[in-house]
């Protein structure tokens, strides 16, 4: 059994990992339009992750005996820019989601829920891998600036990136 809040609070996410992994995916094709085919593998392995997140979350709520409600999602934007300006968006939004994580954790704090202290220590440490991940690439692409060969070399790195979860 998890509190009424508690509960409430783990389905929200449900859907805000949903809407990530949506809004990845919408990312990786508006990149891949663009050419870069590389970058695009990169963002379809996020997709993978937060749907693998998503999925977290679903099967814990299921395993503290209760049902999950799934709610709509926003559709995302299909427009992100330049590569600069998309692994800034990346990184906002994982800011956003450490932000989202950590008020969960509180919540868990306030509501003397200690199996989801635990449960929600795995995506503390995840949020940290997911920062930095994003920042290199973002710190590489500004790096490169404005070198096209430096640029689909990098896109030629990013493509070898696979799902590990
Ligand atoms: Fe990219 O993070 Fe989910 O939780």
């Amino acid at each position: 059994m998890l509190s009424k809040k508690m509960l409430n609070t783990l389905n929200e996410q449900i859907k805000l990992e949903m809407y990530s992994a949506h809004l990845y995916l919408a990312m990786s094709s508006h990149i891949e339009h663009q050419g870069f085919k590389g970058m695009a593998k990169w963002l379809r392995v996020q997709y993978e992750e937060e749907t693998f997140h998503f999925l977290k979350f679903y099967d814990y709520v299921k395993s503290r005996g209760e049902k999950v409600i799934l709610k709509a999602i926003d559709a995302p934007p299909n427009d992100f820019g330049t590569p600069l300006e998309t692994f800034r968006k990346v990184l906002e939004h994982e800011q956003q989601i450490t932000a989202d994580i950590n008020k969960l954790y509180k919540t868990a704090i306030d509501q003397n829920d200690f199996a989801s202290q635990i449960f929600l220590q795995w995506f503390i440490s995840e949020q940290v891998e997911e920062e930095d991940s994003t920042s290199e690439v973002l710190n590489k692409i500004q790096l490169i600036g404005d070198k096209p060969t430096d640029l689909l070399y990098l896109d030629k790195e990013l493509g070898t990136r696979t799902f590990t979860p």
